[in-house]
Parts: structure tokens; sequence; C-alpha cells
């Protein structure tokens, strides 16, 4: 293996060059590298050095793949003290990303230069800990207290522009980083600019009112995450302590929370985000060109997956039955674009736009590579839109069902290529939900899921392979979970007891408030769907279905589970006698909050390990990412499969044995569940 770090002159200038691809993690080769460095630099004739990284980025931070092991010298934080400590200068000069420890780094250099392009920031809390190398007390010394708090409470990161405007950094360049390191350092050596150390600034002013506020803001936004709240009590200790006491203090903040089960959970989601795509079977496999893309239906699943795709710069052509709807569906997407103008997703709405055009003819899609159908939930219906875009797409052209349930086999079968046939389950709102479930059918071409993950990456989605069931993985699991807190409601509980505790457990909502946001309707027609297939053992929420009778469909008509006014409810206790009337004499109890979070979260693992069982999840952390990214389960937490393991496995399979022998049918263990517990091992060990 080549040295990750490089030390190479310039003239008087010496370059410390950091080569550890793919992202210049600073791991202990990396750490040893660049101490020794620093002392060669200290040691010869260069009278200016320039830190910089090889390839498309400064640093990656610190190597996360040693978090959770042994601490292995120099540490971190040293290695930024010994740089500030250079009696020589050193700059930083930064392309492309410079996170966490990288950002750290930069700090501890005297100058910073930054390339147009490059982005600073403080990602530590989505790993649920901290900046541990001094970032939180020095960024504030040149900042002051507000853009260090808002940075390093939300792991977010600032433009190159923005990093000069705030004093993170000294100047902005644009070309090549080598050049433009050399460039400046040649400027400071003609200005005679001398060793200048963050850490003999003053600390920063503390302001009772900012800390304050930021407290208030974190404690409801971070729902039960601790690490932001904990940024913003370091950023304090930078107004309170010098340096030397506060990065002490901040390494022992970041040490408490790596010992979190919060760490953990987040950690096991990054590199779950990165091993989602990496399928075996698409090894060495090239997806298909797609440039122009086919949306038939323009509700508001069809048009926000047309904005995803125009988002993406691709061009789309939407098919809606008369101009009526066409108009409506532009209507639609041009309100979406301009919201993405809003949140700083788009620059120019209008580009976007040009590259729409809204039919009403299917002939109109021949140039199409990839057609997504987005129509109403009917198999009749689907198959009717497939045997029309059989007639008319060209050869090689991807047919793709943006079902959330039917059987994308026998969607195929209404075509004379299900080889090019598979499920791009987008969740809504389209244009703004990360997961897509990519659902490989039966006689799906290799190349088409490739093709399917491919466009994922461009649309900016996490994709998630799934096998075709009831559901896919997602609404699979989610119809049981949802059959939990109906049973649990039929034994004791009521709506708003789950919804508080599931909020509590880390959910953006309870499932009742979440049918109320989606319209009752929707599990209603699910329940009719499925009632001639139902098995009698089964139970249904015969109050549900009253409160549809009566109109009651959640938001859209203003009551639900609760009375709505605006977006706020409060409970309809108007639905407590139609549930009285479902439990007759079913025998009562009382649920804490975390029985019922027991019950809610084992459902919802049961019936992932038979998914996963089943063959329809390959891995368990594809059900994680999956909850993660379509279900607001809380990152935190890392993914049910990943709460399992930490609970462990043996507790919940007794709990779920327990259960079942009141009711065998709905508890029945999945078997890969006993397999585990009997094998001893847990569902990370299945996550190749
Ligand atoms: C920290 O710094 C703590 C300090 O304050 C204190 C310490 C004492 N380490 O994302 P990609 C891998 S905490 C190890 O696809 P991109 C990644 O798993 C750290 N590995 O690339 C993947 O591996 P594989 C704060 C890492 O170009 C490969 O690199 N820093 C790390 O789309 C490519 O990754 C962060 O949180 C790492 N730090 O995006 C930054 N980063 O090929 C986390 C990546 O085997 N990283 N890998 O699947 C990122 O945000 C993105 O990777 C980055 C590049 C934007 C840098």
């Amino acid at each position: 293996m080549s040295d990750p770090v490089r030390y190479e002159r310039e003239g008087e200038i010496a370059l410390i060059v950091i080569a550890n691809p793919p992202v210049n993690a600073l791991g202990q080769a990396v750490r040893q590298g660049l101490w020794g460095a620093i002392d060669r630099f200290a040691q010869d004739d260069a009278r200016i050095a320039v830190i910089l990284g090889e390839g498309k980025l400064f640093l990656g931070g610190a190597d996360i793949s040693e978090f959770g092991k042994p601490m292995t010298e120099p540490f971190l934080p040293d290695l930024c003290t010994h740089i500030e400590g250079c009696t020589k200068p050193v700059v930083a000069a930064i392309h492309g990303p410079a996170l966490g420890g990288g950002c750290e780094v930069a700090l501890g250099a005297h100058y910073r230069l930054a390339m147009q392009g490059a982005r600073l920031g403080f990602p530590e809390v989505h790993l649920g800990l901290i900046p541990g190398a001094g970032g939180s007390q020095r960024m504030p010394r040149l900042t002051g207290i507000g853009p260090a708090i808002d940075m390093m409470a939300a792991g977010g990161s600032v433009t190159a522009e923005k990093a000069l405007a705030i004093g993170l950094v000294d100047r902005v360049a644009t070309g090549e980083v080598r050049a433009a390191g050399i460039a400046y350092a040649q400027d400071l050596l003609e200005d005679a600019a001398p060793v200048r150390r963050t850490g003999d600034l003053p600390r920063p002013a503390f302001d009772a009112a900012t800390f304050d506020e930021a407290r208030a803001l974190w404690t409801k936004k971070a729902r039960g995450e601790v690490a932001p709240l904990v940024a913003i009590d370091a950023v304090e200790v930078a107004t309170r302590m010098d340096l030397d006491a506060g990065i002490a203090e901040e390494r022992r903040l970041f040490f408490k929370l790596m010992e979190t089960p919060q760490r953990a959970g987040m950690i096991h989601a990054f590199f779950n985000d990165r091993r989602v795509s990496k399928l075996p079977e698409l090894a060495g496999i090239a997806p298909r060109e797609v440039s122009h893309v086919g949306v038939i239906g323009g509700g508001t699943m069809g048009a926000g997956i047309a904005t995803a795709c125009l988002l993406a710069g691709l061009t789309v052509t939407l098919v809606e039955r008369d101009d009526q709807a066409a108009d409506k569906a532009r209507a639609t997407i041009t309100g979406n674009l301009d919201a993405a103008v809003k949140r700083g997703k788009l620059d120019d709405r209008d580009t976007a736009l040009a590259r729409l055009r809204t039919v009403t003819d299917y002939a109109e899609l021949r140039d199409a590579d990839l057609a997504i159908e987005a129509v109403f939930e009917d198999m009749d219906v689907k198959k009717d839109v497939f045997a029309r875009l059989d007639a008319v797409l060209k050869p090689g052209a991807i047919l793709a069902t943006n079902t959330s349930y039917l059987d994308v086999n026998e969607i195929a079968q209404a075509t004379g290529r299900s080889g090019d046939v598979i499920g791009l389950h987008f969740f809504s709102p389209a244009h703004v939900m990360k997961l897509l479930e990519v659902v490989v059918a039966d006689a799906t071409a290799p190349d088409v899921t490739a093709t399917a993950f491919a466009l994922a990456k461009r649309l900016g989605k996490t994709a998630v392979k799934a096998g075709v069931c009831d559901g896919f993985i997602g609404n699979r699991i989610l119809a049981t979970y949802r059959g939990a807190a109906d049973r649990m409601i039929l034994d004791g509980a009521s709506p708003w007891e789950i919804d508080a505790a599931i909020k509590a457990f880390g959910l953006p909502m309870g499932p009742f408030e979440m049918g109320d946001l989606a319209g009752l309707d929707i599990g209603f027609l699910t329940r009719q769907r499925k009632a001639a297939t139902r098995d009698p053992r089964d139970v249904v929420p015969t109050w549900a279905d009253d409160m549809v009778h009566k109109g009651w469909l959640g938001q859209k008509t203003g009551t639900g589970y609760y009375v709505y006014e605006g977006r706020k409810g409060i409970p309809n206790e108007a639905i407590l006698p139609l549930i009285e009337a479902a439990r007759g004499d079913r025998p009562q109890q009382t649920f804490t909050p975390e029985d019922i979070q027991r019950r809610y979260m084992a459902a919802m693992v049961n019936e992932a390990a038979k998914v996963v069982g089943d063959g329809i999840a390959a891995r368990p952390l594809d059900v994680d990412v999956t909850l993660l990214y379509g279900y607001g389960f809380p990152r935190w937490r890392g993914g049910p499969m990943h709460w399992a393991d930490t609970v462990g496995l043996p507790a919940l399979l007794d709990d779920i044995k327990s259960w079942a022998q009141t009711d065998p049918y709905f508890w029945t263990p999945a078997p890969l569940l006993e397999q585990l517990v009997a094998e001893g091992r847990q569902f990370a060990d299945l996550n190749t």
C-alpha cells in the first residue's frame, strides 16, 4: 500500500498530501503520517506548509470504521494541537468536503483556503457524536457561537463562500487546489504572515439567549436524539474554558456519546446506507441508459415522480387521460418545482419545466427509455396500462410500476417483455421521500434491476431491493404492526395512548395520526381488497370501518382519530363508543407506554424476520433501511432489526410466544427468529 501521507517540496513550500482513498479518512496511518510530516516540516528549511487532500476531497473526517474499537495513537485532538503548535505557518487548502475531523485538522492549521465547491461541516451528530478533536472549541473562537451551534447541532455544512463570510476560512479560490494552495502560501510568505493559532483567540462571548433558544429548538427537533443537545453543551464549554481544558471536556462528552446505543445505531445506519445498494448479483452488470422517462398518471404520486425526475435533470413525458387532467398535473409539478426552488433544491424552475411534456397519447412515449405508471391501484387498470406501454415503447425500454401492493409478476404478464418489467415503489411525496423499493419480479432482467439502482442514485434516493409479495418489504411489515396497534385497541389501549407511546419511542407520528394524515379511506379500501382472502382468525378494526361510513376520513374531512383545527388535532372522543362496540366482552387490560412500544416493535420485527426468511428482503439491513427512509423509524435506533439485536432476540421471542398463547394466529413466531435464537445468533450476523 502506498504511503497515505506524502511530504513534497515546492521551493520554500512544503506540501503535505493526504492520499487515503476513497475519502481520505483520518485512520491511524494517516494520523501517524500527518504527525510525522509536521515534524519533518518543523525540522527542514521549508518556510510554510500546505496540507491538502488528493482525489476529490480534502478529508472525510475520522475513520468511522475505527469507532467502537480501542483508539490508537496518535489521537486526533492531539494531532490538531500538534499542527497548531507548529512554529512555522501551516495552511489547509480545502477542496470538496472537509468534514468532522477533516474540518478539525483545518482548524488546527494557521490559515485556511477553500476552493469554490468546497464544503466545511461537522456531521458528527448524524453518527450520534459531536466533534471530538477540538472542533467545538476552535470554531466558535473563529465564528462566534451562533454559526457553530447551527452547524454542530444540525450536523450541517457550509459552502466555501459562506465559510469565508462567517470567518471559518480566510480565502476562496478557483481552479486546482494544489496550485491555489501554493499561490496562497507564496502570498503569505510575501506578507511575512505570522503563525496564527485559533487556540490563542479569546473565548467566544457567552450569550444566554442564544443557548436557551438553541436548546428549546433542538429539544423539540431532536425527538429523543441526544447528540444535538450535547453539541450545544460543547459549544457552551468554549465560552467558559481555555482551549486545553475545553478540548478535554469536549473529549469527555465525545466518549460519553461513543458509549451510547444511539451512536451504535447511527453508525449501523451510516454503513447500511452504503451497503444497501451493493448487490453481489449486480456486480459488473451495466445499467441501461436512461435520459427520457415516461410517467403515466399525473395525480399526487405521478406528479411527484415526474418532479423527482425533472429535479435530477431527466426529460419527462407525462401521460394523462385528457387535456384537463394533463393541465392539472402540469400545475402540480410546477408547484412542486416552485417549492424546490424555495427549499434551495433547484436554481431555475423554468429550465426544469422545459424538459416536461404533458400529453394524452401513449404514442408520445415512443422515445422513452423507461416508463413508470402511477395510476389507480387496481390490477385490471395496471394490466391495461402495461399492455398499452408494451405496444408503444421502443425495444429495450423499461416498464415500471409504482404499485405499492400488487403482484408485479402478474402485471408483467400483460406485456410480451416481462424481462423489462420491474416495480419502482416510490413513497409520497415522491420528490421528497428518500426511499425507493425496487421490486424485482421473477423474470426481471439483471440489467433492468441495475438500471433501477442507477436511476435511484441519480434521483438522490436510497434504493432497496424487494421481492414480490403483498406490500413488498415496507407495507407488508406496516400492515402487521398496524395490526398490533388495532389489537391493542381491542385489548384496552386508546389510539391516543398508542400514538403517544410510539412518538415517545422516536417516530414522528403514531399509527393513528398517520392514518388521519393519509386518509382513513385508504386503509378501508385495503381491507375491502383483502376481504375475500382474509383469514377468519384475523382481526377487523370495525370501528375504523364505522368511522369511514360516518365520513370521518382524517385530516381531509377535519375528523378522524383526532378532530382538527388546521393540522393540529385533539382526540376525537366520539370514536370511543365505536371502539367499545368492537371490544364486546373481550378482556381488557391497561398498557404502559413501554408495553405498547414492546408489542408494536415485536410485531414489526417478527414480520420483518418473516420478510427476510421468505427472501423478500435480502438481508436484515434492507429492512432497517426501508423502515428508516420510508416509515419514519428513528435513525438513532438504527432500524428495527438493529433494535431487536440490541434488546436481545431471546427476550423478544419469549414475548411473542407469551402473546401467542392468546392470539396464536397473529403472534406466530417467525421461523428465522426462532432459528437465530436457537443458534445464539443475531440479525447482524446475516448482514453480508
Ligand atoms: C469525526 O470526524 C469525529 C471527529 O470529530 C473526532 C474524532 C476523534 N470513515 O459516502 P461514499 C466510506 S466523525 C470511514 O459512498 P461519497 C464509505 O463507507 C466522521 N469510511 O462517498 C464508503 O465505503 P465503501 C465525520 C468512510 O463520495 C466509501 O467511503 N465525517 C468514511 O458519496 C465511499 O463513501 C463524516 O461523517 C469515514 N469517515 O461521499 C463523513 N466516509 O466504498 C462521512 C466514507 O466500502 N462521509 N467512508 O462502501 C461522507 O459524508 C461521505 O462519505 C463523503 C463522500 C461526503 C465524504
